[in-house]
Parts: structure tokens; sequence; C-alpha cells
């Protein structure tokens, strides 16, 4: 769908923060060069300029923009990366006063993201939230844009054609929304079907890094990509886990969460999230390991908030307790786990058991012909899937009531599946 343009390698760069006071410059900036290490780049040095707004035509002041052509020139950089979001006039100017190519810190995001969606759905949502994006500052941005030819924020549209064609984008998008509105409709069918089938779902959500696809990889073997980079999730994948109780619950991974996560892309990814909206349970993972835990802890909470999650009952699981030598704690509704050696697992899975809503429970039951009243029961009460008459009695497939649960242990069958 991207029109590639072949990609510098190893692309150097300066990183170039703004410290109004509105949020901690140094983690955020830190934050970007991990960000700007999973794009490939490497990371020469970071400037913070202190003042109390970015500057309308440049960001940062132009006696700045100087210093950093000069210190670009002497370290060889070729690529200048600002946390702050540019407009399209600040990136021409930044561009022609510093002679670098410049990209903003949502620019480098969704290049992460392009490189990385897999499922449709995510393609299509990261395609929409590039061309609008590049959309939105055409104005003014002159040969800013096309200036990012070959590397880091060009896996995206092409350069020419989106600053001679707008109407070609326009097109695009429109198109984009609404295959993106076809995909959707194909997942809430999905999804409502497996309510109608009794079947309960979990979220894994948190920050980027916590180990999210790594504990699903362990409870759910799905072999989800995994690995020290940030985002390396940008799809929901979903995988059926079974539980303790013999109930099922389908499990999803979802895209890792960061702070200051441009608006666009919680936009964009909304629809990705809203998976998260319909679970029964959400699994809030923390990296036990991380300093700024707490923050980081809010941060999630507070995307669940928006995300309308804020009703789902969720147990927090601290993860990289391998990495932890503090005593370990537990409160109520938190468990310390290791994704990576196991530990804690067991009591994970009871703890979900426990957390999920007591449902009508899919079960496969051979029912004597002297019980046929239970046999009615079972056919009145919930969904069948299958009967079949054999000697010893009924084999019935069907959702049973939790009243029933208990009686209807007796003529459980072991699962041949
Ligand atoms: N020591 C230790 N490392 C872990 C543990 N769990 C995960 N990791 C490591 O943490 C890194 C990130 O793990 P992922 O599972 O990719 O994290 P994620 O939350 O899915 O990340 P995104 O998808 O990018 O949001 C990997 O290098 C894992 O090997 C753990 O319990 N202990
Ligand atoms: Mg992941």
């Amino acid at each position: 769908m991207f029109e590639n343009a072949q990609q510098e390698s190893n692309p150097q760069a300066i990183l170039v923060g703004v410290d109004t006071g509105e949020y901690d410059a140094e983690i955020s900036i830190a934050e970007l060069a991990a960000l700007a290490d999973t794009a490939g780049c490497t990371v020469l040095r970071s400037v913070v300029q202190a003042r109390p707004a970015p500057e309308a035509a440049t960001c940062v002041g132009t006696g700045k923009l100087d210093e950093i052509r000069e210190l670009a020139e002497a370290l060889e950089a070729d690529l200048l990366i600002f946390d702050t979001e540019l407009t399209g006039v600040q990136l021409r100017n930044i561009s022609e006063r510093t002679d670098c190519r410049v990209i903003d810190r949502t620019m480098l995001i969704l290049d992460i993201f392009a490189g990385r969606a897999r499922t449709a759905e995510g393609r299509v949502q990261v395609s929409l939230a590039q061309y609008q994006y590049r959309l939105s500052r055409l104005t003014g941005s002159g040969t800013a844009l096309s200036r990012l030819g070959g590397g880091i924020g060009t896996r995206g549209p092409g350069e020419t054609k989106l600053e001679t064609d707008r109407r070609h984008i326009r097109s695009r998008i429109t198109v984009l929304k609404h295959e993106l509105a076809e995909l959707e409709k194909h997942r809430k069918y999905l999804s409502r079907r497996r309510k109608k089938d009794g079947i309960l779902t979990a979220a894994i959500v948190g920050y980027t890094n916590a180990g999210k696809s790594t504990l699903f990889n362990l409870l759910t073997r799905a072999g989800v990509l995994a690995e020290n980079k940030l985002f390396a999730t940008l799809d929901v994948t979903v995988r059926a886990l079974e539980l303790p109780d013999g109930r099922t619950v389908l499990l999803s991974d979802t895209v890792g969460l960061i702070r200051r996560l441009p608006h666009h892309l919680v936009e964009a990814f909304r629809a990705t999230l809203e998976e998260t909206a319909d679970a029964d349970l959400i699994l809030h993972l923390l990296d036990a390991s991380e300093p700024d835990i707490r923050e980081r802890m809010q941060i999630t909470q507070s995307l669940l908030n928006d995300l309308g999650c804020a009703e789902i009952p969720q147990i927090h699981v601290l993860n990289k307790a391998d990495l932890v030598d503090y005593p370990l704690r537990n409160e109520p509704d938190t468990v310390w786990i290791s994704a990576k050696t196991g530990s804690g697992i067991d009591t994970l899975l009871q703890m979900i058991a426990k957390a999920l809503p007591q449902t009508a429970k899919r079960m496969r039951l051979c029912i004597p012909y002297t019980n046929g009243s239970f046999l009615q029961c079972i056919r009145e009460e919930g969904k069948v899937f299958s009967e079949e008459y054999t000697a010893d009695g009924t084999v019935i497939d069907a959702l049973v009531e939790v009243r029933r649960q208990k009686a209807a242990e007796q003529y459980l069958l072991p699962d041949t599946e």
C-alpha cells in the first residue's frame, strides 16, 4: 500500500526538545531516544531549550537553530527529531535553516507503526493516520516534506504526490476510511458472536515494553513477536486461553501505550483498542523494574478511562519480578509475576478465573437417559451446539447456566478436541 522509499540504513539523529515546564522534558526526550532507536536511528545528541512556549515560526529560537546546524555539521548528523509536534511552516523553516531532514515525534511514531502493523485493520489505520497527519502539515511546508525522502519518515505516502495532488490524498483518505469501516464491522460482528456464545474476553493492557507480548505468548503459546523494542505489537492479537476452572477466555494482546501519545494516534488506534473496551477483564501489566512505574500506571489508567474502560474489573500484574530484589508484597487485585521465568503464572490464572464474571460455561456432557429432565433444562436454558445419542446417554455440547454447572459436573466428558 505504501510507496516505500528506499531506506537509509542508519540515520544519524539529533533530538530536539522544548522545555516549557508542562511535562518532564528530560524523561520525554529519553523516551524519544528509545523510540528513535526502535526506528533504527543512531542518536548522537539531545538538545533541550527551556522557553515558555515553542516559537511559532521555528519551534526553538533561531539562535538555537544555528547552534544545532553547527552541531549537526560537526557530528555529521542528517536528521533532526523534534519532541513536539511541528507545523508545516516550522518544518520548512527548521529544515531550511539547518540543512537537515526534520521530523517530529508523531511522524517518528507513525513511522514505527507503519513498519510494524500486521493485520489489515492495523495497516489501514496507520496509513490513514499518516495521510491525515501529512495533509494537515502540507500548508506552508514547502519542500520540507519532500526532504524527508530516504529513511525515517518515509514509510508513508509518496512525497511528490503529497505536494502536487491534495485531491489524491483526500480520495485515498476516503477509500481508507471506507475500508476501515468494513473491517470494523467484521470485528464487531465477531465480538457479538462471541458474546452470544458466552465466550469471555480479557485484554492485556499496559505501557510499551512492559512484557505484554511475552506474557501473552507464555499464556497462549501463540508466538507473537516479542522483542526489546518499543511498539513490538501494533495489532490486537487474540488467542484462546484455558483457565483452571475449565472455562475458556479469549485473551488479547494490545498496542503498547506511551506518555504523550499523540492525539491522532489515540484516534487512529481507538478501533483497535475498542477490543479492550469490550473486555470482561483487563490485565493491567506493569514493568516493576521501571523507576517511574507509578506514573506509567497513571498514564495507562487515564487512557483506559478515555476509552471508557473505567468500570471493567482489573488485575494489576507486576511483571519482571525476576529483576526486582525488594520483598514482594501482595496487595489485593495485584499479582507479581515474571513472564520470563513463569513465576506467579499459576496465581495469575487463578485470579483471572476468579475475577471473570460467573457465566454460563460451555460443557460437553453425557447425560444418561434416566435423567431426561436435566437434559431438558440444559436444552431450554442455554445454547446447544450439538447433540447426539450414544449407548451411554445423550452427548450434548452446550452452554450451561451457572446454577446448573455443579450438577452438570458429574456428566462432564473429557474434551476430545
Ligand atoms: N527480565 C525480564 N524481562 C522480561 C519479562 N517479561 C518481558 N521481558 C522482556 O521485556 C521486553 C519487552 O517485552 P514485550 O513482551 O515485547 O513487551 P510489550 O509490552 O509487548 O511491548 P510493546 O508491544 O512494544 O508494547 C523483552 O525484551 C522481554 O524479553 C520478565 O518477566 N523479566
Ligand atoms: Mg507487545
